[in-house]
């Protein structure tokens, strides 16, 4: 198995500056400055535990091209894409749209690379360079609409790298599996009205955005059925995310049977997250990445290209990241020492109210 990798130090130069947990500072509002929760760190110590553990030398680096004007607006409409280009002229960049989501001076280049480096990663894929890839940038993208950028996000990278497969490499049925905590609602927008696009998102039901990513968004017109969503309430660990893959997950991809299989892999679901409340522990994400990797090669021999999302715990991160690279690539795993807090944290085992919510979503499905 070869797995691509992709990262770039200059991801770690999008600089998001200081923050009040959600909040931009406002020290009159008694909102005390603080560094920005999407940082450099969380992918910068990821990045170096890749290269200490010696993972490294298993993977197949790859470099991240910028992507054109082109591809972003497959995606995103002109007037965002030119005033994202003309804030990151201002000495001290802008915000991407929600106030929720700065970005410094520079910033509209480092999110070309962001957006280019996921279709670097799935045309290496494509290409039969490597049989899967993991692309690790920032910013992330996956709460990124046509209009404008929230949630962090700037561009919607694995949306314009999808858009990419389809229109420019022919690709026909993309599946997208989406787990960061929050919900991929800019990912799901870019295809509601696509028929050979599955997007499915598992989350923790209504953190963010607000009210979004409710079991009732299925599509609409031709393409009612191929949006997905699995809300799992707050506490769910890894026995309650791997039923979800099992009952929803793999049996909605297997029957979607597609060409490629995209993930958004955020590790905010992590048990030691500060911005969810889920229990996911590098075990559970191993287990995840072996689960969507048999399905991809019951379908597309095995293609996965996964772009990076959230997680901020920089502690925890790291671990859950290189699990999910060990998984893709066939490495023997490096132990997390960090494990047995979590794995030993109760409710780990899928609980009563977790099943009922999955059987809820088979139902609205057609699962069941
Ligand atoms: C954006 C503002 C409040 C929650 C935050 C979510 C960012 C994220 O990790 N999205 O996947
Ligand atoms: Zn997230």
């Amino acid at each position: 198995m070869t797995t691509g990798y992709l990262y770039h130090e200059i991801f770690g130069w999008h600089d998001t500056g200081t923050h009040a947990g959600l909040f931009p500072s406002n020290p009159l509002a008694g909102l005390q400055p603080l560094q920005h929760f999407e940082n450099a760190e969380t992918k910068r110590r990821l990045h170096e535990l890749v290269v200490v553990s010696g993972l490294i030398d298993q993977l197949t680096r790859l470099a991240p091209r910028k992507a054109t004007e082109e591809e972003l607006l497959r995606v995103h409409t002109v007037e965002h894409v030119e005033r994202i280009k003309a804030e990151s002229l201002l000495p001290k960049g802008g915000d991407a749209g929600d106030g929720l989501s700065p970005f410094g001076a520079g910033g509209y280049d480092i999110a070309l690379l962001a957006a280019g480096g996921v279709i670097t990663a799935v045309d290496a894929v494509l290409d039969g360079v490597v049989d899967n890839a993991y692309a690790l940038i920032r910013p992330p993208g996956h709460h990124a609409i046509a209009g404008m950028g929230m949630g962090f996000c700037i561009f919607s990278n694995l949306a314009i790298a999808a858009k990419h497969a389809q229109q420019a490499r022919g690709v026909e049925r993309i599946a997208v599996l989406d787990w960061d905590v929050h919900h991929g609602n800019g990912t799901q927008a870019a295809f509601y009205d696509d028929p050979n696009v599955l997007t499915i998102s598992l989350h923790q039901d209504n953190v963010f955005p607000p009210g979004s990513g409710r079991i009732e968004e299925r599509g609409e017109g031709a393409a009612v059925g191929t949006a997905l969503n699995i809300p799992l309430p707050p506490g769910t660990g890894d026995g309650g995310y791997l039923h979800a893959m099992n009952e929803v997950v793999v049996p909605a991809i297997d029957a979607f049977a597609p060409d490629l299989i995209l993930v958004a892999s955020g590790f905010d679901a992590s048990a030691m997250d500060p911005l969810a409340r889920q229990m996911v522990t590098s075990e559970g994400f191993r287990s995840l990445t072996s689960r969507i990797m048999e399905v991809a090669t019951r379908h597309c021999g095995g293609k996965i290209a996964m772009s990076h999302e959230g997680g901020y715990n920089p502690v925890y991160v790291p671990f859950c990241g290189l699990a999910v690279l060990e998984q893709l690539s066939g490495a023997t795993p490096f132990t997390d020492p960090i494990l047995p807090i979590p794995a030993g944290f109760a409710g780990q085992d899928l609980q009563p109210h977790q099943a009922e919510l999955v059987a809820a979503v088979r139902q609205a499905a057609g699962l069941s």
